[in-house]
Order: C-alpha cells, then sequence, then structure tokens
C-alpha cells in the first residue's frame, strides 16, 4: 500500500499550494494610526481589485478607522490590529479618518 499515501500527500500539496496563492492573491496594505496621526495618509491600490487593509492602532487612545464613501468602520482600542477587506474600487480617491480624532486623523484611499 504505496501508491495511496502518495497520491494524498500529492492532493495535500496542491491544495497547500491553491491556498498560499490564493493567500498571495489579495494585495495588503498597512495603516497605522497613533493618538490622531495617520500613517500614511495616502494608500494606492490596484482599482478593480479586492485588497486588504491592515490597521495598527500603535497609539495610547482609542481610535475609529471610519469611511462614508466605503461604508467601512472599525473601532481598536490602543495597541490593537485588525483589518479589513475592500470590494474592487473604481478608479477615485476615498477618504476615510478617525473618527476619535477628526480634526487630524484624515486619509484617502486611491484607487488607479
Ligand atoms: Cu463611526
Amino acid at each position: 500500500m504505496q501508491i495511496r499515501p502518495r497520491l494524498l500527500s500529492t492532493a495535500t500539496a496542491l491544495l497547500l499550494a491553491a491556498g498560499a496563492a490564493h493567500a498571495q492573491a489579495l494585495p495588503t496594505f498597512r495603516l497605522e494610526m497613533n493618538n490622531g496621526i495617520f500613517n500614511p495618509t495616502e494608500i494606492v491600490v490596484p482599482a478593480n481589485t479586492r485588497f486588504k487593509l491592515e490597521l495598527h492602532n500603535t497609539g495610547t487612545q482609542a481610535e475609529e478607522f471610519e469611511s462614508l464613501e466605503l461604508k467601512k468602520e472599525k473601532v481598536l482600542a490602543p495597541g490593537a490590529s485588525s483589518f479589513q477587506v475592500f470590494a474592487p474600487l473604481k478608479p477615485g480617491r476615498y477618504r476615510f479618518f478617525g473618527e476619535f480624532h477628526p480634526d487630524t486623523a484624515q486619509g484617502h484611499i486611491v484607487a488607479r
């Protein structure tokens, strides 16, 4: 019975390879929020492509990532990390802000 284990391991390897390819296919970007300051303030993403935005609150104050245009919001406690997956965007410039620091926490996602 040597054939069966070999077939199984080949199938497993193919599944793992497919999973890795899928994960790599999702472009990923990072936004840091620190006591009312966003970094970067402009995130350029590919248009018409699903993408992932990692959110990292490195500050000592809570923040809420919010975009009215993109209908996203996420509260992050100090030190917390999270992410949002965005549906494909038409080319354009989309505003986001920190709802807990709306005067200083400002940024845009630019799809091109
Ligand atoms: Cu909100």
